[in-house]
């Protein structure tokens, strides 16, 4: 879309409805590698093209003191039998974007936490045949280390909207991963300490890549319930 198109548009929505002013856009992530505003709800991680990597960070860091409940829609193509990677929800202390292929565009973050999202079984790296999710740890793909899955759901690759919600709650210690209405993944523990290394400031985002299979992959805004901190 032309960008005064875009501007025109976002301009008559929030002077229809001046509420919505205090809502979350894509124009609020920094974008990395591939990665391009699709229209104002979504963001194309990746187009479907071989051997790329996309990311979309928000651009102000999380701190995990605080509980949040952030709710996006998830794309993953159309390619069930040719597509791959996947996307990955990922914090991490920087906006950065890691490998591609297998490595999701989170493989090399460190210190991270990434949330696959995987469409492409890797033998070597422990994958089901099925999509599936699982809570990794940085940038390390093989599930030999995962906090928490892998869980096989069924074909991610339809392209429809899938609605994930990722909700931490520090007085429990606890993260949630809901997709499509679904409880996939759970894991409770010290993240702050054990992950981050005291550090409870991070960035969160999405990170996709393609390899020699392929897939268009998005990411769209919901609802972003979340603390504002210093
Ligand atoms: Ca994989
Ligand atoms: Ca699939």
């Amino acid at each position: 879309m032309h960008p005064a198109v875009r501007f025109l548009s976002l301009a008559l929505l929030l002077s229809l409805a001046p509420a919505l002013a205090a809502q979350n856009s894509v124009q609020e992530f920094r974008l990395g590698g591939v990665a391009r505003i699709l229209n104002e709800e979504c963001i194309r991680l990746t187009p479907a093209t071989p051997y790329v990597t996309g990311s979309a960070w928000f651009q102000n860091p999380m701190d995990l003191e605080y509980p949040f409940e952030l709710t996006v829609d998830l794309v993953l193509g159309e390619n069930n039998d040719l597509g791959a990677d996947g996307i990955v929800f990922v914090f991490h202390p920087t906006m950065q974007t890691g490998y591609r292929g297998e490595g999701m565009g989170f493989a090399g973050l460190y210190p991270s936490l990434g949330i696959e999202f995987d469409t492409y079984q890797n033998i070597h790296l422990g994958d089901p045949v099925e999509d599936h999710v699982a809570v990794m740890v940085h940038g390390q793909l093989h599930h030999g280390r995962s906090l928490a899955g892998p869980t096989s759901v069924p074909n991610l690759e339809n392209g429809g909207k899938r609605p994930l919600t990722v909700s931490w709650s520090p007085g429990t210690q606890t993260l949630q991963v809901t997709l499509d209405g679904e409880l996939r993944a759970s894991y409770t523990g010290d993240i702050i300490a054990n992950v981050f290394g005291g550090n409870s400031k991070v960035y969160w985002g999405a990170t996709a890549a393609t390899g020699r299979k392929m897939n268009f992959q998005d990411v769209c805004i919901r609802k972003l319930v979340y603390a504002l901190v210093d």
